[in-house]
Parts: C-alpha cells; structure tokens; sequence
C-alpha cells in the first residue's frame, strides 16, 4: 500500500493529538524558569514531561502550523569557504547570531543561527588538515560550540562553562586527528544547550579522508547531509519549545516536508538527528536501505535494513540508488509511516562513475579493557520539579565524576535507571572519542549499534555495554551527557578528567 495517501496526514495527527488550542507556549528565555513552570503540573502517566523535559505549565499548546507537504526544494546547506589557507590550515569566522529565517512557506521565523542560516553552513574538512574557526557571538546571552563527535582539545570542546560572553569571541581548534566522518557542531551552554540548539544553533562539520578516496563513494553534489529534526511552530511561524510530543513539524535541513530533485543514479545521505527529543525509524517504504556509516565514520562493510532507528544526536549514512526510478514515481523517506522527505527522481539518464563496494573500512582494533564502571542516567521524579541525575547526582561543572588515564581501554554499563511509572528513554553521548556497543539489554546488541559510535539509544529499563578506548593525546575534562538535551540541560550529565 502507498503510504502517501494524503497530504494532511500530519494535519490529521496533529489532531489526534489532542485539542487545537490556539496560544501556544512561545519559546522561553530560560529553562530553569521552565521548571518552575512546570512545577504547577506535576508530571503524570498521561503527561509523562509536564514535570521536566518538556517544561509547559499544561498540555495546551497542540498546535502547529499546518504545511502543505512537499511545496518546498529542500536546501542544501551553504559550505563555508575558509577566509584563509595559509600554514595549512583552514581557518573560518563564524558569527554566532540573531536571524530571521523562512522555514515554512510565506512566514518568517526569529531564529539564533551560525552565519544567518538555521542549519548552519558545512564545514568541509579533510583528515590530517587542521581547521581554526572563530566564532563571535552577537546574541545577548553567553553561547558556546561543541564539535559532536570530534577528537579535539577539551579547551575546544565546548565545555558547558567554557562559554562567549555577548559580543565575544573564541577560536576553536580542531586538528581533525580522526577518520572521515559525518560530525555536527552545536551550542552547548551549560543549562541552556537545549533552548539554544531548538531555535537553530546546529550545523555540519564533515571530514572527508583521503584514505577512503579509492571506494568510489557518491561525492560531491552527490554526497548530501540532511539535518533531521522536529519543532513546533505558533501561527506566526515563531517557534514553539513546549511539549516534545506536539513537534510534530519534521524538518529536513530546515524546511518542513520538502522535495529533492535527483539524478538517476547513487547518491550518499548523511542523515543527522538534530532534535532535541524524537528518534526516527527511518525507511523507504518497504525498500531496503544500505547504511555505510554511522557516528564515527565507514562500516567495515554495506549493510542492509527495512528501517533504522536513529536518536537524538545519532548519525547514519546510506546510499540510495535512484538508477532503478528513473522516470517512475518518487521515493519517499519516512519517519515510521510518516514521509518527511520527497524525492524527486529525473527522467535523464546519466552516467554514475560511483559504487558501493563490498569492503569499506575495517574498525580499528579494541583495546584491552582494564576497568570497568557502571553510568546511569535517571531522573528523581519524587522531587518538585523533577531533577536530572546522571550516577544519582545532578550536573556539577566543578566536581570531575571519573577519571581516566591516557591510553587505557574502559567497559561502561550505562544503565537506564527510570523505573515505573515514569519508564524514560536516553541516548548517551560521550565526549572526545568513539566506542563500540559490546551488548544491549543484556543480549547482543542492535544493528543500529554497528560501527563508532559518540551516541547510544538507551531504551526505558535498558542498558547498553560499550568498551571505550582513550587514544588520544588530549587531557583534560570532558562530559558525558543524556542527549535529550531537555535533560541535560537539566543535569542529567557528568564530567570525566582525562589523565596522563
Ligand atoms: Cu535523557
């Protein structure tokens, strides 16, 4: 059956969800005022993040604005030219700052952005090559960048209080020490990071490695990221940063249900889960995906799957092959049953130089574990309003939770410590390097759990064991985090000092 059967299917969710109350929770300053708010509405069953991660003094604000699906292109995000080459290194000015941006058709929508643009512009960067940005912030509140997903110095991690004041700035270095992969960059203001990257504070930072040149992957016009998030719109078109439920709004590369023309032949897609709470189960309707990536670069080989669950924070990447649609119908990408992205396949035959070999890039080998500890994320519902705990504690910036040495290879159960009545999920991220998922829920793990991974889905209840090796020549402290960035915003978080 065609899953595409009309295009107000997102309207008609949207009312299934409830009633269409008209004056929605405009975004607010300040998450902690959030809370208090959300104190008048104590968390229930029935409405599970009144209490924290979605902080809305009641279940009113159901309303979005409706869009016609499929009337816009989706936009590729600008790549940013450097301002200089000289040293070798690539060096770029970034301004962090206010915008007006069109998201939905004929209306405007007050953003913060890199550069103007509500997906910020690419960055391009290759391995062994060194990138300097400069970012300077023309909010009115203090703003940092974390590079998700990059092994960099923790003075340019982004630390949630290493921050730019209003009117500051700071350079980032990033020596690009890593394999080719799909990272992103993005606020991390401590307490703030979730409000700051809902109105727009995210973009793409993508390494290409000369080492993978020879697999003859889709490149260049042919090699796209797609930013995939959620949000939720008020009729004027502002954002709306009430309940996570009520985003019912997907974005791809910041517009809402779009189109993309395409050649009839291979193209690579580096999706990206931007939102702050949702995870995509992304497929094509029934056709199979061939994933190449995720998080931290290449797979050892292709694989192939009807859908893949992708959470906050998470990327994968996969070549669809258009070849076989030339002239035919689109193809729909879908999150679960609904299309959130059209393709539009060209009747136009052209030649596709690309392949999608059966080896690609083997992992690097595991080290040796010599520790072993156990993280968990949970919140402490009993309290008003509920706290976010990370090992039981709430985020402090000036207590180091773990220390780890240089070098040294470490198991972590992370463990899901919600219980009933109030089940949460979380993804876990963790600062400065990749890891591998050894088991799920005490079984093998999930195939969206192949490769490097910076990013875990950690089910209600569940657990996820990872081996993490601390290669690097960086010391120093990092986080480690819940990536619903409600609930990190929140605390759930917890700091390690890398040691000699
Ligand atoms: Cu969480």
């Amino acid at each position: 059956m065609d899953k595409v059967t009309s295009p107000v299917l997102n309207r008609r969710q949207l009312l299934a969800l409830g009633s269409v109350a008209a004056g929605g929770t405009v975004m607010s300053r300040s998450l902690r005022r959030d809370a208090q708010a959300a104190q008048a509405a104590p968390a229930s069953p029935a409405n599970p993040h009144a209490g924290h991660a979605a902080p809305v003094p009641s279940r009113v604000s159901t309303t979005t604005v409706a869009v016609t699906p499929f009337t816009e292109p989706m936009p590729v995000p600008p790549r940013l030219t450097p301002v200089s080459r000289r040293d070798g290194i690539d060096v770029y000015e970034i301004p962090i700052r206010p915008a007006q941006v069109q998201i939905l058709p004929g209306l405007l929508t007050p953003a913060y952005t890199y550069a103007g643009s509500f997906v910020g512009p690419t960055i391009r960067a290759r391995t062994g090559r060194p990138v300097r940005i400069t970012y300077t912030n023309g909010l009115d509140t203090h703003a940092n960048v974390h590079l998700h997903g990059g092994h960099v110095p923790a003075t340019s991690d982004g630390h949630p209080m290493d921050l730019i004041p209003p009117g500051g700035s700071k350079v980032y270095d990033y020596p690009n020490l890593q394999r080719g992969a799909t990272l992103w960059y993005h606020d991390h203001t401590h307490a703030y990071e979730a409000d700051h990257v809902y109105r727009g504070l995210h973009g793409f930072y993508l390494i290409d490695d000369p080492a993978e040149h020879h697999l003859r992957l889709p490149a260049g016009k042919y090699d796209v990221p797609i930013m995939l998030r959620n949000a939720q719109f008020d009729d004027s078109g502002a954002l709306v940063f009430g309940h996570p439920d009520d985003r019912v709004t997907i974005l791809a590369n910041g517009k809402a249900q779009p189109y993309f023309e395409v050649a009839p032949r291979r193209y690579r897609f580096r999706l990206l889960n931007a939102a702050l709470k949702h995870v995509f189960r992304l497929n094509l309707g029934g056709e199979p995906l061939t994933r190449i990536a995720t998080d931290g670069g290449l797979l050892p080989a292709p694989t192939s799957h009807t859908e893949l669950a992708l959470s906050s924070g998470e990327r994968v990447e996969i070549v669809i092959d258009f070849a076989e649609h030339a002239g035919g119908g689109p193809v729909y990408l879908y999150d679960g049953d609904n299309p959130i992205l059209r393709f539009d396949v060209s009747s136009r035959a052209v030649t596709d130089p690309s392949r999608v070999p059966v080896t690609l890039r083997a992992l690097p080998p595991m080290g040796t574990p010599t520790v072993e500890r156990t993280v968990s994320m949970s919140f402490d519902m009993s309290a008003r309003p509920p706290i976010a705990l990370m090992d039981g504690k709430p985020f402090d910036p000036l207590r180091v939770d773990v220390q780890v040495k240089r070098g040294s290879t470490e198991i972590w159960n992370v463990v899901n410590a919600d219980t009933d009545p109030f089940p949460f999920d979380h993804p876990f991220h963790l600062h400065l390097v990749t890891f591998r998922v050894l088991g799920r829920d005490g079984g093998p793990p999930a195939p969206e759990d192949a490769g490097l991974k910076d990013t875990v889905y950690v089910s209600p209840k569940g657990s996820v064991k990872i081996q993490v090796t601390f290669a690097t020549p960086y010391l120093g402290q990092y986080v480690y985090h819940c990536h619903y960035l409600e609930h990190s915003s929140l605390g759930m978080m917890a700091q390690l000092e890398v040691v000699p």
